[in-house]
């Protein structure tokens, strides 16, 4: 089976399970992990803020990142294909008691007249708007870019007029390897980032939350609380390490990838569109049937936005997968038009 559903298919590699086999560890609820302590340094340096903390899942992370930047009843604005409100089965109003506003854009980009727009006046009626997330890059996008001056305008409108930002940067460092801009320069316009080293960077699980010390600090009481608080967390956290450490540069290679599926797809006949990173969006009429097909030609993928099929490249995916899968895929063409 070829595995495109998803980046967070991947198995360890050979260093990284090196690397958790010899990782220092010791009990994280009390700070006393030397692999977590140093991930959290590591990850906040890279990310170009105060400190970081690190969890399960980007999910948690996200979850964390709304808590710590709401009070219940408050509103946060959002693009209506986010993770956050599409993925993360009902989190924040379960977790934080918050309300979701979500708001259009063309390829998950808000622009600061949506996001103006959409900030409610102070009156007792309304609630408060508070917290405003983007994601970058943006899944149900297609693993769109956020460009960085649209992302700095977004955020700075935000900003003026009172709310706190947050970025689900899940993918951010595909948007650092597709632009060759650092991540750190998307950080600098959020309060609060999320990355997550279980995607395109090949480590089993792990995720880390950035911002100031302040609000690390509340974050940290908000993951105990969440369940996040971990013990020997040094032991996972190490492939986190090892992630962040080896293989953000070889994220060019899926995007690589990505864009030759998209033409072998195109050659065989299929709209699909063309990638800015690992992500690539087929339009289909049934994506279920599709699915269903290609599958059993050999080949997974997910449904993508609605009218779509998903299909990811990532660290376990070689040129002679992408080659498989294209015929696989033209193999199901051929049929159609035969039955
Ligand atoms: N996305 C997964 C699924 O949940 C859809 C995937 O296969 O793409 N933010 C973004 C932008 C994400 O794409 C994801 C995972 C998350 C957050 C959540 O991360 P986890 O799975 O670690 O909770």
């Amino acid at each position: 089976m070829i595995d495109l559903r998803s980046d967070t298919v991947t198995r360890p590699t050979e260093g990284m399970r090196r690397a958790m086999l010899e990782a220092p560890v010791g009990d994280d609820v009390f700070g006393e992990d030397p692999t977590v302590n140093r991930l959290e340094e590591y990850v906040a340096g890279l990310l170009g803020k105060e400190a970081a903390l690190y969890a399960p899942s980007g999910t948690m992370t996200n979850q964390i990142g709304v808590h710590v930047n709401t009070k219940r009843g408050d509103e946060v604005l959002l693009h209506e294909g986010s993770h956050i409100f599409v993925y993360e089965a009902g989190a924040p109003a379960m977790l934080s008691g918050v309300q979701l506003r979500t708001l259009p854009g063309e390829n998950g980009v808000l622009d600061p007249e949506t996001v103006k727009a959409a900030v409610r006046p102070e009156d007792v009626h309304f609630p408060r708007s508070r917290l405003l997330c983007l994601e970058n890059t943006h899944n149900t996008a297609g693993g769109k870019v956020f460009p960085l001056e649209d992302f700095a305008a977004a955020a700075a409108t935000a900003k003026e007029l009172g709310l706190e930002v947050h970025l689900d940067g899940a993918r951010l460092f595909n948007a650092q390897a597709a632009t060759g801009i650092p991540a750190s320069e998307w950080c600098a316009y959020a309060d609060t980032v999320s990355v997550c080293s279980s995607k395109g960077l090949g480590a089993p699980v792990g995720s880390l939350l950035a911002g100031d010390e302040e609000t690390i600090g509340k974050a940290r009481r908000a993951r105990k609380a969440f369940g996040g608080g971990m013990r020997q967390a040094g032991i996972i956290a190490a492939a986190s390490l090892y992630a962040f450490e080896n293989h953000v540069d070889r994220l060019a290679e899926d995007h690589a990838r990505a864009r030759a599926l998209a033409a072998g797809l195109r050659e065989a006949g299929y709209d699909a569109r063309e990638p800015e990173t690992n992500l690539v969006l087929v339009a289909v009429h049934k994506p279920f049937e599709f699915l269903q097909a290609l599958a059993r030609e050999g080949v997974l993928a997910t449904p993508g936005k609605p009218g779509f099929a998903r299909l990811c490249t990532h660290l376990d995916v070689e040129d002679k997968d992408i080659d498989a899968a294209v015929e696989a895929a033209a193999r199901i063409t051929a049929s159609a038009t035969r039955s």
